[in-house]
């Protein structure tokens, strides 16, 4: 186990969608033990706190199809520097939300260091609606399609560049709720996505082996894990705003991120979507910092 630097940046953003309580994620992850947890794996640890985020919900400018740009923008271009810097530095960036919206920003920070970026999103959604197709105006389910380039201008360039991945390095996996304008993205910009019945077909010891060999047939340079706590089934992870059920197990998301760690393409991460107030005693937290434990790589034996 090759020990890391890694920098926490916490995001305690609600700004991507309606129900209040997952700005309190990165205190729920902190609280859970994340950074004792990483330092009894024998990682150095640096927790730079949170990103400075106003909680006045006061926006005068109402678009029904975009709710919250002007704060999306200013804390993704905020996070965007931050984990510029982060890489700058050689470190490794840990990114805790906060909603998804957050993915602009730390994607915006990553998509210059690396020229192949491969994006894993474990998610039960996609997150590549538009302005144009969003069901709900939340940009919570816009992070991916910002990325690869699609969707208001000002979100796309966030760090004056894009897109930050290509669509073809992008694996989605857990998906089971996908709308009707994601579902034409996915199949027009080539996107690979396990959804819960390959997920179930196949297995995920498979599942994650052909994700792997498609970021390794792609020579990317880097790997960044976006995961969404909703990837999961409901069952372990209720703390979530938007759950949907027939999701992804506890062990089977365990061993993604075993099989992850084993691949040592891993280059930065995310865990997005904590809501303690709808969580039942800190449960999901405890779950995202238990998948982190995998993720770097500790071991029972
Ligand atoms: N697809 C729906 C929308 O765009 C729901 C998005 C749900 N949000 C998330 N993202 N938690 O993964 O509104
Ligand atoms: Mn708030
Ligand atoms: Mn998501
Ligand atoms: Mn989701």
């Amino acid at each position: 186990m090759n020990k890391q630097q890694v920098s926490i940046i916490g995001v305690p953003t609600d700004y991507g969608q309606t129900r209040r309580g997952v700005d309190m994620g990165p205190s729920a992850i902190r609280y859970a033990g994340v950074v004792e947890r990483l330092e009894a794996i024998g990682h150095e640890v640096h927790d730079q706190g949170d990103i400075l985020v106003s909680h006045k919900h006061d926006s005068k400018e109402v678009d029904k199809q975009l709710l919250n740009l002007e704060e999306v923008i200013d804390i993704s271009t905020t996070l965007g520097n931050q984990v510029h810097e982060v890489l700058e530095q050689k470190k490794f960036p840990l990114v805790f939300g906060g909603d998804h919206s957050i993915a602009i920003g730390t994607l915006a920070g990553l998509g210059e260091h690396f020229q192949n970026l491969g994006v894993i999103w474990f998610d039960a959604h996609a997150d590549l609606n538009t302005p144009e197709t969003t069901p709900s105006g939340n940009i919570h389910g816009m992070p991916l399609a910002v990325s690869i380039g699609l969707g208001h201008e000002r979100l796309v360039q966030i760090r004056n560049y894009a897109p930050k991945v290509k669509p073809e390095n992008v694996i989605i996996i857990g998906a089971r709720s996908v709308d009707p304008g994601e579902r034409e993205l996915i199949r027009q910009q080539g996107i690979k996505v396990y959804t819960m019945h390959e997920i179930d077909r196949l297995g995920m010891t498979r599942v994650m082996e052909d994700a792997i060999a498609y970021l390794q047939e792609r020579k990317v340079d880097g790997v960044h894990l976006s995961l969404d706590l909703d990837g999961l089934d409901p069952l372990y992870t209720p703390g979530v705003g938007t759950p949907v059920p027939g999701g992804i197990t506890y062990r089977e998301s365990h061993l993604a991120m075993e099989m992850l760690q084993e691949s040592g393409m891993l280059t930065s991460a995310e865990f997005v979507e904590v809501n303690p107030i709808l969580d039942e005693k800190n449960k999901t937290a405890d779950v995202a910092v238990a998948l982190i434990g995998s993720l770097f790589g500790e071991t029972l034996v």
